[in-house]
């Protein structure tokens, strides 16, 4: 065995990096229960904080891209402080076998925590894009979430994913149905709660946050979410992060480098969005941890068949920048 500077780990004879998730120098360690303080999300202590990580893809699809190996490298070599863990609702994800994705979702959770990161447990809603026609399975799979977690200080909920062609008072009354359930077990972690046009706040519908300010989620410790790829959502989309996280708690718990079928990177818009969000300290995880052809799928076709996760030699360019800023 042998300690890593005292820090984030201790190898195990096999070279597994076990991580202590209670070692003050792991994320969880330094910042404790996160909660919302004004437009922020802050430490136990009341400091204002940044999270930045990966979101996983479909857990359906490439759960071999979140074995120990891999949650290391996020871990301790990207430094990242947050994991999104997305449960597909349908697409062959949790409707097919409920118990299944569950405990994979509970297990991916354990691994991170573990390493002592924050999770954000994703209800991955897309189509249909109106998050209240899958609310029961939604209730009984945060309610079981809730219930294996709530001890741990480390774990968000995102009770959607993007909810599309609905209005927002569809989607805030799905947060009050859903939000309760949570709180029933988990008085104080704080919630995500998605918005209008597959979670721009509206702005791909051409409204803005103008309606989640006249008319809030009826919670207390919750963030709004914004997604976006960088290319097409450009200088219009940044600006309107830029005013609407003044005036409500956002988390971007997902957003491309390149546009939203994953090609065509755009590393200076990119910047600028990672710009704002380290001034802002607007947390965030980038899509996504997978393995396929697209250019925003960070590791290279295949990768998550082998062994190695660490380094950048195993990753796309798009993996590559986004460890650099993930690392700072
Ligand atoms: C995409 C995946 C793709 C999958 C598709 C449908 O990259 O492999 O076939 O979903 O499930 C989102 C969604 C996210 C999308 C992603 C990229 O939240 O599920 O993943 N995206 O298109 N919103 C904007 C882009």
């Amino acid at each position: 065995m042998a300690t890593v500077l005292g820090l984030f780990a201790v190898n195990t004879a096999r070279g597994e990096a076990i991580g202590a998730a209670a070692g003050a120098r792991t994320p969880v360690g330094t910042y404790g229960k996160v909660r919302v303080c004004g437009t922020q999300l802050c430490s136990a202590a009341g400091k204002p904080v940044q999270l930045r990580g990966m979101s996983t893809h479909g857990t359906q699809w490439y759960p071999h891209c979140l074995v120990n190996r891999a949650m290391d490298a996020f871990a301790y070599d990207w430094k990242a402080s947050v994991l999104r863990i997305s449960t597909y609702a349908r697409e062959g994800g949790y409707e097919k076998n409920p118990k299944k994705f569950t405990d994979l979702a509970s297990q991916l959770v354990d691994r991170a925590s573990a390493r002592g990161m924050y999770v954000i447990v994703d209800w991955h809603t897309l189509n249909p894009g109106d998050p209240n026609a899958d609310i029961a399975n939604a209730k009984a799979f945060f309610k079981e979430i809730a219930k294996r977690h709530k001890r741990k200080s480390n774990v968000l909920y995102e009770i959607a994913n993007e909810p599309n062609h609905v209005n927002w008072s569809t989607i805030k009354s799905y947060a009050e149905k859903v939000i309760p359930v949570i709180r029933a077990l988990d008085r104080d972690s704080v919630i995500l709660v998605p918005t209008p046009g597959w979670s721009t706040l509206g702005l791909a519908d051409g409204s803005n946050e103008q309606a989640i300010v006249d008319d809030p989620v009826r919670a207390t410790n919750i963030m709004y979410t914004f997604h976006f790829y960088a290319p097409k959502a450009g200088e219009p989309f940044l600006k309107a992060l830029d005013r609407a996280s003044s005036r409500l708690p956002v988390f971007v718990t997902e957003w491309g480098t390149t546009s939203w079928t994953g090609y065509g990177n755009d590393f200076p818009m990119s910047q600028r969005y990672t710009d704002l969000m380290k001034k802002k300290k607007i947390g965030w995880t980038n899509w996504s941890i997978s393995d396929n052809a697209r250019e925003f799928s960070v590791f290279n076709k295949g990768v998550c068949s082998g062994r190695t996760f660490a380094g950048t030699r195993v990753l796309k360019p798009a993996g590559a920048w986004v460890r650099n800023q993930i690392r700072g």
